[in-house]
């Protein structure tokens, strides 16, 4: 198969979306705009240089890896929330479940979340990462629907020479027991700033870096709400960091509910707790929200 399909930051949603269904991946060029990769940098540069390399083959020995990258910077809203990140995202994600309860036939939609969190810098001489699939963290199977969307900002150059992440296209559609073959994977060749957006089945990895300059990338997880997130947010990024985000990032950070009832707080839309340090009405008023507020019959 050809190379990812290269789109620029104002393509067409459905476009995009067609295009990840097809392939599992796309690149968007200049998605992030100069300024807020400059701040990113800014943020981000005296962790990476305090950061030991990994001790282990998967993470890399010439590779440091920096997380909780929410608590580190607050200029991450372009980025997670771009358009054709978050877009394709909820679209290919958020599909409404059937179900019944009692007599009442409902639909639920899943919430999605940010998941994990990395810088990923490779040194020279770092080799090629095992090709996987980030969606076995979750223990998917294949072919499944899709239960993550990933992107890789490139805050430097890629290259085939420096370590572009190696993408084989189309594999999401693989059942598992077909192995990746190195030979199947191509290189993601980016200027910085653009994005490497992939789906949680694609079968990746990063590249061997034989330059002398670092490959630097920034990669965030959206995973669906139902599922436990890879880095523990609650712990990774402390209240005051949160609130620093707008509203619709503080939800996608995990504060918020996923119907029909996953991760509440006495009952209540954890959101309220985070922005008001309390739950309105706790303990005085009674008949507390019911965690969803489905069309359900009493009847049973
Ligand atoms: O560094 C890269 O390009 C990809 C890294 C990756 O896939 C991982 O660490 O799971």
């Amino acid at each position: 198969m050809a190379g990812l399909v290269r789109v620029r930051p104002d393509a067409d949603l459905d476009e995009v979306v067609e295009i990840l269904e097809r392939d599992g991946g796309v690149i968007v060029e200049d998605l992030v705009d100069a300024g807020t990769l400059a701040s990113l940098w800014a943020d981000f540069q005296p962790a990476l240089d305090a950061c030991a390399y990994g001790e282990d083959w998967y993470n890399g020995t010439r590779t440091r890896r920096v997380s909780s990258l929410f608590a580190r910077t607050t200029h991450l809203t372009p980025v997670v929330t771009h358009p054709l990140y978050l877009g394709p995202a909820r679209k290919i994600m958020q599909k409404p479940v059937p179900m019944w309860i009692g007599k009442s036939r409902v639909e639920m939609t899943p919430t999605i979340q940010i998941s994990g969190t990395q810088l990923i810098q490779l040194h020279e001489g770092q080799g090629k990462q095992p090709l996987h699939r980030d969606d076995a963290l979750h223990l998917r199977t294949h072919p499944g629907a899709t239960s993550r969307v990933q992107i890789m900002v490139a805050m430097s150059e890629f290259t085939a020479e420096n370590g572009g992440t190696m993408v084989i296209p189309g594999s999401h559609h693989w059942d598992d027991e077909r192995a990746p073959q190195a030979s199947e994977a191509l290189p993601t060749v980016m200027s910085a700033g653009s994005g490497l957006i992939w789906l949680g089945g694609v079968y990746h990895g990063g590249g061997r870096n034989t330059t002398s300059t670092p490959r630097t990338g920034m990669t965030l997880a959206l995973d669906l709400g139902n599922l436990r997130q890879e880095e523990n947010q609650y712990l990774a990024v402390p209240r005051e960091s949160v609130l620093a985000y707008p509203e619709e990032v503080r939800r996608l950070l995990g504060y918020d509910r996923c119907p029909p009832g996953l991760g509440w707080y006495e009952m209540e839309d954890p959101y309220l707790l985070l922005e008001d340090g309390e739950i309105p009405g706790l303990g005085g008023i009674p008949g507390v929200l019911a965690p969803v507020k489905a069309p359900v019959t009493a009847d049973v």
